[in-house]
């Protein structure tokens, strides 16, 4: 049987990445569709090397497609992933809609591929947030050996987490500064290029930033262990692509950096690169982007913990934070339950 697909914000960041990995892929498809707003509809994107039609999301018949990938911000899952999924389409959404709603599964396939099956309650399942993605896959391995009993973690995110609109106001912010030209702020509250700025999304009342948040209850629900204590910092820094993470955990038994680094390797997803010399170490720029792997190097034990471990977790943020994830979820539904 073959499937037809819909990708929801098909012109975003998110969208392209979902129509490339689609192509270079090899799931059972039929017909691809592209939507987006009023906007675009009629542009052309890329899907391999053919183009598709964007279409109009707000006239678009979801009974025609067996699974949807959306991707195009919280406030429009909200209305359409519903309104598709009550047409018979499994609705597979990138926003933070639906992942704390403990009806809807969210899954990442290499830590709770089991968790799909759940998508039969509302026919929506949820993909998390990318710092969550990536630290999870890393983490997965050791908790399932020692058990992770609290994690201080410290991001430094891409810009394309936010968006086309925060990849284009680096770009030119870079731009004008190194033409002696004033920087212009929109997308972010302070300049982004040349700076790090310790804030991503919304301010909650307890003084952590969403983002920050997101880390904590994604991790406890995905892992399926409300105990495990998180304590991050979410960094916005001026890369375009990749996020890098730095993870001090502490684990229920010790486990020595020789054993972690043992697991890690054979660990599904995940590529170490942890020499001790000058670039043993994963980056965003020169290892993560435009590949599908979480990186881990630097693993070591913590000198101040007797059960404190070490590591730098680096991954695309677009790919495995968030289209990758999502056709691999796809793909676990495909062969598993439809
Ligand atoms: P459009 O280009 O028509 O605005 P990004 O996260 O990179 O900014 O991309 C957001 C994606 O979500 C884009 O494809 C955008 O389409 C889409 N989108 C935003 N608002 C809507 C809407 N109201 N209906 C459909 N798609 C939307
Ligand atoms: C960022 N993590 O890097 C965000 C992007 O909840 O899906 C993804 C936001 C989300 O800005």
């Amino acid at each position: 049987r073959k499937f037809n697909v819909a990708v929801v914000g098909a012109t975003g960041a998110v969208g392209e990445t979902l129509l490339s990995i689609l192509a270079e892929r090899d799931l059972p498809l039929d017909r691809v569709h592209a939507l987006a707003s009023e906007r675009s509809a009629g542009s052309t994107v890329s899907y391999g090397n053919r183009e598709l039609i964007v279409e109009d999301l707000a006239q678009f018949d979801f009974s025609q497609v067996d699974i949807g990938l959306f991707s195009p911000g919280a406030s429009v899952s909200k209305e359409y992933a519903p309104k598709a999924a009550a047409a018979g389409c499994v609705v597979i959404d990138n926003t933070s809609q639906f992942r704390y709603d403990p009806e809807i599964p969210l899954v990442i396939p290499e830590v709770n591929p089991d968790a799909v099956g759940d998508y039969e309650r509302h026919g929506i399942i949820a993909n998390p947030n990318c710092s969550t993605i990536q630290m999870l896959v890393a983490l997965k391995p050791l908790h399932d050996a020692v058990g992770v009993e609290r994690v201080n973690v410290a991001t430094y995110q891409a810009v394309s987490g936010t968006g086309k609109d925060a990849i284009e106001e680096l770009a030119h912010q870079t731009a004008a500064l190194l033409n002696g030209r004033p920087v212009e702020c929109s997308v972010y509250p302070k300049q982004i290029a040349f700076n790090a700025l310790p804030h991503i999304d919304v301010f909650q009342d307890n003084g952590y930033t969403k983002e920050e948040m997101k880390m904590v209850w994604e991790t406890r629900k995905i892992m399926g262990d409300e105990s495990i204590q998180m304590n991050p910092t979410a960094v916005r820094i001026p890369v375009f692509y990749g996020h890098s993470e730095a993870l001090h955990i502490e684990t229920r038994e010790k486990i020595s950096a020789e054993r972690a680094r043992e697991l890690l390797v054979a660990a599904p997803g995940i590529e170490v690169l942890d020499r001790h010399e000058d670039g043993g170490y994963p980056t965003a720029v020169t290892e993560s982007s435009g590949t599908d792997a979480v990186y881990v190097g630097r693993i070591r034990e913590d000198i101040s913990h007797p059960r404190g471990l070490d590591m730098w977790v680096v991954s695309d943020n677009v790919r495995k934070g968030a289209a990758l994830n999502t056709i691999q979820i796809a793909e676990v539904l495909i062969r598993d339950y439809l």
